[in-house]
């Protein structure tokens, strides 16, 4: 497969090489792609260097699959062009998530959708992935009536500029700020951009693509999303309420036989999911499973996975080895 990242030189596109090298993707020639600034910088995929290349060159060398990590803006206008040219491509900006004829895939949930004639694939937003991953075997046995989630989101989410910004701070320095805030000792109250209706569009992605992945506009969503000093990946409670009533060990068991769900909780031992430990991994992880006691037919849940793999580079390509395997490029 001749393989383009756009974004190449960004923390996805980097976590991109490294998870497509790890999974030993069948990556024949690969097309390091970014702005113009970066053409002509060399990088490395197993063993191999490569020039970064400018986007209308990546265009015309006709790649079989294109994974962008490269902004809503480059998305738009490129990604058409791409698709034009016969690649199919896989988008991890938000452009094209709410699209109503482009899909948006967690491969777990609902990668039979995807088709042939789907050029363009949206991989969800990481906040967004990491929780469907939880709530989809659940609301296939209860029926999920509303979701209440607070996220605490690590600053690689937002990109390099943040994690200098932290490390400036640790070290007393003053440099260019990511956020309007120092992120050091501190927890920002906002992801993203307003909306008029005084949600972030972060807290706005968890609602619109949580219904969209799961096919299901009842579910009921509303979120607060929050940004911390961590690096190793988003962290989210999460209460649920179901139209049903629950057994707790049946709903231990359904998450502990979801593909990609690892449960870790035992209070006895200590035993829950924390981002420094899920840094680098590609499961979603959930603890502090409870009832919760003030509500029938809900529970409180911990949900922890690293933002830049299971969030972004490893969802994306495992849509392309769906694709692959299915044989729809
Ligand atoms: C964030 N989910 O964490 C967004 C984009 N990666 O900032």
């Amino acid at each position: 497969m001749k393989v383009a990242v756009v974004g190449a030189t960004g923390m996805v596109g980097e976590v991109m090489l490294q998870v497509l090298a790890e999974r030993n993707f069948p990556v024949t020639e690969l097309i390091p792609v970014a702005s113009e600034k970066s053409v002509g910088k060399e990088i490395e995929f197993k063993g191999k260097k490569y020039k970064v290349v400018g986007l209308q060159t990546a265009v015309d060398m006709k790649a079989d699959v294109a994974l962008f990590s490269a902004g809503g803006e480059t998305s738009l206008e490129w990604a058409p062009k791409f698709a034009a040219a016969g690649t199919t491509v896989i988008d991890n900006s938000s452009a094209w998530r709410m699209d109503p004829t482009k899909k948006l895939i967690v491969p777990e949930i609902n990668a039979s959708e995807l088709t042939k004639e789907d050029k363009i694939i949206a991989n969800p937003n990481c906040s967004t992935i990491q929780m469907v991953m939880v709530l989809n075997p659940l609301h296939k046995k209860y029926n999920i009536k509303r979701v209440i989630v607070s996220t605490y989101q690590s600053i690689t989410g937002t990109g390099v500029k943040a994690v200098q910004q932290l490390e400036n701070e640790y070290a007393g320095v003053q440099g260019e700020m990511a956020y309007k805030y120092p992120i050091h000792r501190n927890a920002i109250p906002q992801c993203d951009s307003f909306e008029e209706n005084g949600y972030t569009k972060e807290e706005m992605k968890l609602v619109r693509e949580t219904q969209k992945i799961l096919s299901d506009k009842t579910i009921a969503v509303t979120a607060t999303a929050i940004r911390i000093p961590v690096v190793g990946g988003h962290s989210e409670a999460v209460n649920i309420e179901f139209s049903n009533d629950f057994d707790m060990n049946e709903v231990r068991s359904i998450l502990h036989h979801t593909d990609g769900v690892v449960v870790q909780d035992n209070n006895d031992t200590y035993t829950y999911p924390m981002p420094l430990f899920a840094q680098g991994k590609d499961d979603v992880f959930v603890g502090r499973i409870r009832r919760d006691e003030s509500q029938p037919n809900s529970l409180n849940m911990w949900i922890v996975a690293d933002n830049l793999r299971k969030g972004a580079a490893t969802n994306t390509i495992q849509i392309a080895e769906y694709l692959v395997a299915n044989k729809l490029v």
